[in-house]
């Protein structure tokens, strides 16, 4: 079994601000996963329905996979928005992260092929068919909150998570010790009832349809009227569910005082956004304003819809 002092080290070096490493176990809430799926919970995103064997095994991704390093990026900004209409969650205000992770995991993971001879390895950033949370959970980065959030006690649940898979076997980190006990903020604060907590459950279900970061980014074609008023002024995705949760309070929270991001390319050139101009915009005109961020996600003529449902409910609320 390899070292994973030096790797988790590399990978700090990197800045990411969390680092861990677990064994290549099949994920361990798989059958949570199954049953989300199979209770439609995942609205219309049916790649998560396609893709759920390859979640089952990591070794679908990576054959002979033996560990896997879960690594943590805060995106955490100095504030948060202050738009009333068109607010853009923290996560999608500077560089897309997918790029700003694969990057740095590209180096970890050259730096551990040139140090373990013969070590295959494949980096997967939320777009993979992985059960991220699953392995950062066990890695000890976080644990599962009620707002379906991996939550770090010190550092909250502002930051992204990637993995790294590796062919050679690292010395595991235990996994996460926490949980949320009697608070419902959360669950309590989201407007849409998008959180329930099932009798039996210590963890809550999120119900996607009834999300507003599923609305506003997943979603296609465009809202009925009952989607249009759930919206609640939020143009890309939502933080709501996060901003009222405990352990991401600066105020009650010593670590997260000085805990903004230290990453130059999570700045905040998507916070404000004009909402007349991108209710008309050519899907060129989007594609080059929003270019290299996750907004183009929701794809052009998801934001136009957004905007043009914001600018019909203006009123409601500002
Ligand atoms: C699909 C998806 C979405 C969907 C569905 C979200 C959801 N809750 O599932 C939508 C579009 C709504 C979404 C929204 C957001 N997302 Co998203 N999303 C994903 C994606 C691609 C898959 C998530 C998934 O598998 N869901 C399936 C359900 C079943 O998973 P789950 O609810 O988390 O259930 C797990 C636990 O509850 C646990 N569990 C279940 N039962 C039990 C019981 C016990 C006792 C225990 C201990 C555990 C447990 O096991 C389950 C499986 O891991 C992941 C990336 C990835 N490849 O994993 C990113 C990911 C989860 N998203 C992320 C982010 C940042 C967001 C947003 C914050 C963005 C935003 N601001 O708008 C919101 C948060 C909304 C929310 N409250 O979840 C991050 C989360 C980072 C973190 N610290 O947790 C991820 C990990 C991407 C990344 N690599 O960084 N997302």
């Amino acid at each position: 079994m390899l070292d994973s002092s030096e790797l988790k080290a590399f990978a700090f070096e990197q800045r990411f601000e969390l680092a861990g490493v677990c064994d290549a176990v099949p994920p361990p809430h798989f059958s949570a996963y199954v049953e989300w799926i199979s209770k439609g919970l995942h609205a219309g995103m049916s790649w998560l329905q396609t893709s759920q064997t390859l979640r089952s095994d990591p070794n679908c991704l990576l054959e002979g996979v033996r560990s896997i390093l879960a690594v943590g990026l805060n995106y955490r900004q100095p504030s948060a928005g202050r738009e009333t209409t068109g607010r853009v969650a923290m996560y999608a205000w500077g560089r897309d992260y997918h790029k700003v992770m694969r990057k740095k995991l590209r180096r970890v993971a050259r730096w551990a092929e040139d140090r373990h001879p013969g070590l295959k390895s494949r980096i997967c950033v939320d777009s993979a068919p992985i059960l991220d949370r699953d392995y950062a959970f066990l890695a000890g980065l976080g644990w599962f909150g009620k707002n379906t959030c991996l939550i770090n006690t010190k550092r909250g649940s502002l930051f992204f998570i990637g993995l790294l898979l590796l062919s050679q076997r690292f010395e595991p980190d235990l996994p996460a010790i926490g949980g949320c006990g009697k608070c419902t903020l959360c669950i309590d604060a989201c407007p849409t009832g998008a959180l329930v907590i099932e009798p039996g459950l210590s963890v809550a279900r999120l119900n996607s349809s009834r999300c507003i970061s599923y609305l506003t980014i997943e979603h296609r074609g465009e809202f009925s009227t009952e989607q249009e008023q759930m919206l609640n002024g939020w143009l890309f995705g939502c933080d709501i569910c996060q901003e009222v949760c405990p352990f991401n309070q600066p105020s009650r929270n010593q670590t997260l005082r000085s805990s903004v991001t230290s990453e130059p390319d999570f700045d905040d050139r998507n916070a404000k956004i004009d909402l007349q101009w991108l209710a008309r915009a050519t899907d060129a005109q989007i594609r080059e304003r929003f270019a290299g961020t996750a907004l183009l996600r929701a794809k052009p003529e998801g934001l136009r819809r957004n905007a043009r449902a914001l600018l019909k409910r203006r009123s409601q609320y500002s």
